[in-house]
């Protein structure tokens, strides 16, 4: 029999380890700190592992991440570095993603903080609207996430424009890839989304200068922005800024520098921003589970391991 270990101090790891034994029977199950003889176990899914927990687990074949971004785990420097990293690839997370995505590009192309100040004042003013082709998102990031929500936001009427690190070829989305790409992607983007993971190069790309490359020719006259990527990405002074300038239309955040986001922070009051609670695509235990228990039955069948982490890139 195999063992299985959830290490994630800051989730219910109980309610966790009850989905995995319904989507594994037979696995034997622990929840850390309990984990008993750290010898005997096989797999661990992390989620902020402390130091030296998952380094001592000697014979250890699979490391989980139980989100799609794996910063939460390549945090930890006493990671053992010859064991591979499986990080979430599902339809249910991705779909949750796009949903977010689409609904808050449309909130703000449809003026809907506008919409909602006018019902509470009692005001009836049918303004002038313009068509979903009238505005370009620019996706960062055209991974599982980014590449399922330009579809969708190209589907809803939107031009999108997107920009990876390596160049892609998507349907309906004009691509672009790397520092040569990005100005171009840039001054074309009039609600730019973030979908990138945390990595040493994605720190703080989301700063003033890289706000005044972004065009203003769309309806607003000037940018929005969406992050779902992670906080570690935004300079949230520079973001304050900018809204207070006029160089940045609106905000919608889901993802902080510090989580949950601290209560004096300017962000929360200000008229331009709107705040979801790192809610952006839910990790469902059930599903998750399932995708984990998935992998294992293959890897025990014939060594097989899909969406594996590259470390040295970072995701
Ligand atoms: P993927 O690994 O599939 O995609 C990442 C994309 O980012 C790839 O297209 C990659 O380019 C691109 N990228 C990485 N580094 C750079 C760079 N330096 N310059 C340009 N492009 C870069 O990840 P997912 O789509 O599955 O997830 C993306 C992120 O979304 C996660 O890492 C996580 O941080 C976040 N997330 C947030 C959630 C939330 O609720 N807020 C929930 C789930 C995920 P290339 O393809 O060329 O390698
Ligand atoms: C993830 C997340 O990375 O929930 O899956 O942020």
């Amino acid at each position: 029999m195999s063992s299985f270990l959830f290490v994630t101090p800051t989730w219910d790891a109980k309610l966790w380890a009850a989905e995995m034994r319904k989507a594994r029977p037979g696995l034997d199950v622990r929840v850390w700190p309990e984990m008993g003889d750290a010898a005997t176990i096989d797999y661990v899914a992390a989620w902020l592992p402390p130091p030296n927990v998952v380094k001592s687990l000697t014979k250890l074949k699979v490391i989980f991440s139980l989100g799609a971004g794996v910063d939460a785990i390549l945090t930890d420097p006493t990671l053992p570095p010859d064991v591979p990293i499986v990080r979430v690839n599902d339809p249910d997370l991705t779909h949750r993603m796009s949903e977010w995505v689409v609904l808050h590009c449309l909130w703000h192309h449809r003026q809907q903080r506008r919409l909602d100040q006018q019902q509470r004042e009692g005001v009836w003013d049918s303004f002038a609207t313009h068509a979903a082709s009238a505005m370009t998102v620019g996706v960062m990031g055209l991974g599982v996430m980014g590449q399922d929500s330009a579809k969708k936001l190209a589907t809803m009427g939107f031009k999108v424009v997107g920009w990876s690190r390596t160049q892609k070829d998507l349907p309906g989305v004009t691509c672009y890839a790397g520092a040569a790409g990005l100005d171009a992607f840039l001054g074309q983007t009039d609600i730019l989304v973030s979908l990138l993971p945390a990595t040493t190069e994605t720190d703080g790309i989301l700063n003033r200068a890289l706000f005044r490359k972004l065009s203003r020719k769309g309806p607003f006259g000037a940018p929005i922005l969406l992050n779902a990527g992670r906080g570690r990405q935004q300079v949230e002074e520079d973001i304050v800024a900018a809204l207070d300038a006029g160089e940045l239309h609106a905000a919608t955040l889901d993802v902080f520098r510090k989580e949950p986001l601290p209560k004096e922070s300017p962000l929360w009051k200000h008229p331009k921003v709107t705040i979801t609670p790192h809610a952006a695509a839910d990790s469902e235990p059930s599903v998750i589970c399932a995708y984990v228990a998935e992998q294992i039955a293959d890897y025990e069948k014939d060594g097989t391991l899909r969406n594996l982490v590259d470390r040295r890139r970072g995701y």
